[in-house]
């Protein structure tokens, strides 16, 4: 995938229904595929910006298996050195895409947003949502476990510039902000009475609730690793090819101040 400077990629669906990425500015009437998406939101903030968007990222948002998660991993999280990989997310290392098990030296699906923390499942929903699923080692996926994120004490010898202790887990610095989105966008696209995830202060070894912290870290952490064209370009394809919804923090990181 070429490494666009350009402030805007345009996803283009061609007639045979192949997604192809412009990565130069493309000349009018060129529309964004979000053009409109966030009219509902406009001039709002706070709790009415949190339901405003909310609406907007849930109306004809669709759902994937499970199991279709592993081909659209391969597209979302491609290595744009080598086509044949995927990138690792904690770890940065690439991974043959072949090579997707629970097994030594393979990939699996890393919840961002750990299963437990609000019991999510792995039926099409809050557990299948590629926003916050990414390729990981399955041992590092292991180690991470369901652990908040937060600043944390030991360095993580098996991918270099991550950290962990006995109740969180730290990403290394490059994807830091990519976490923080992502569990934003998670606490603002589920709402639902049952299973209203939100982003909390507190950091509980272990915790059931629907609940994920630590939200002043992650909000400094948004601030410290801002959007790059590589998360822009994923929140395009999830939208455009896989769950037509946004992470409305990839698009406007001025929100979590608004909110969070
Ligand atoms: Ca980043
Ligand atoms: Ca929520």
């Amino acid at each position: 995938m070429p490494n666009s400077t350009s402030p805007r990629r345009v996803l283009t669906v061609l007639a045979a229904g192949v997604l192809a990425l412009a990565s130069t500015p493309v000349a009018a009437p060129a529309v964004a595929a979000d053009a409109d998406y966030y009219d509902a939101a406009r001039g709002l903030s706070g709790e009415r910006l949190k339901d405003a968007l909310h609406g907007i990222i849930s109306t004809g948002a669709t759902t994937i298996t499970y199991h279709q998660v592993w081909d659209a991993l391969r597209v979302t999280d491609e290595d744009p050195g080598n086509r044949a990989d995927v990138m690792l997310f904690y770890s940065g290392f690439s991974r043959s895409k072949s090579r997707n098990g629970g097994g030594k030296g393979q990939w699996n699906r890393e919840h961002v947003w750990p299963q437990s923390h609000g019991n999510l499942t792995t039926n099409p929903g809050p557990g299948t949502d590629l926003h916050h699923l990414r390729p990981e080692d399955p041992e590092v996926n292991g180690d991470r476990g369901n652990k908040d994120f937060d600043v944390s004490d030991k360095p993580y010898d098996k991918a270099p510039g991550n950290r962990v202790d006995g109740d969180s887990w730290e990403p290394r610095d490059a994807v830091k902000g990519d976490v923080a989105r992502m569990v934003f966008y998670m606490a603002v696209r589920y709402e639902d009475r049952r299973k209203d995830l939100e982003v909390s202060e507190s950091v509980v070894r272990d915790n059931k609730k629907p609940e994920l912290g630590r939200l002043s870290v992650l909000k400094v952490w948004h601030d410290r690793d801002p959007v790059d064209a590589s998360e822009r370009r994923r929140n395009e394809i999830i939208f455009e090819r896989y769950q037509h919804n946004r992470n409305p923090f990839i698009d406007h990181p001025e929100w979590v101040d608004s909110i969070f």
